[in-house]
């Protein structure tokens, strides 16, 4: 089983600025923690890719049919505007978890629509960078007893 990792916009600067919002962690200490917890689940091969750009992670969600067998996404602010993220999640046919590491619901008005949240099996956020193992480990879950 291998799973992709994908993070939008701006996450490439956690643990640099904003640390009372998203924490000190930065992305590359996220990645290493869900490839860690990755082998403790049996997992393959847990393959992340952070990108800026809306076409770039809609590329990596058409391409992971051929390779994945789910997705954790954090779309980023990508989660309360892009419908062709949505689509695509959509499309692909694999099991997609949605994560943040802010509780949403606790920000801003306008945080609190999730526009790809409806094609995701299940989302969970608030949890810090706790959010991604928790989403894997749920993923996991469903793979598993598919
Ligand atoms: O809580 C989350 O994970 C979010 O997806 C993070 C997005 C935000 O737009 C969503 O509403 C919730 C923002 C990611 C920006 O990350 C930064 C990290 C460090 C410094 C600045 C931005």
């Amino acid at each position: 089983m291998k799973i992709l990792v994908l993070h939008g916009p701006n996450l490439n600067l956690l643990g640099t600025r904003e640390p009372e919002i998203y924490g000190q962690t930065t992305l590359a200490d996220i990645d290493a923690a869900l490839r860690e917890e990755g082998r403790a689940l049996g997992v393959e091969e847990v393959r992340c890719l952070q990108s800026n750009h809306e076409g770039v992670l809609i590329d990596a969600l058409h391409e992971a049919r051929g390779w994945a067998k789910g997705v954790v996404i954090n779309p980023g602010g990508f989660t309360h505007t892009s419908v062709v993220l949505r689509d695509a999640i959509a499309a692909i046919g694999l099991p997609v978890v949605e994560v943040h590491l802010s509780n949403i619901h606790a920000r801003e008005d306008f945080r609190h629509k999730s526009i790809t949240a409806a094609v995701c099996v299940g989302i969970i956020g608030g949890f810090g960078w706790r959010s991604y193992l928790l989403g894997l480990r749920a993923l996991v879950g469903v793979l598993t007893s598919q």
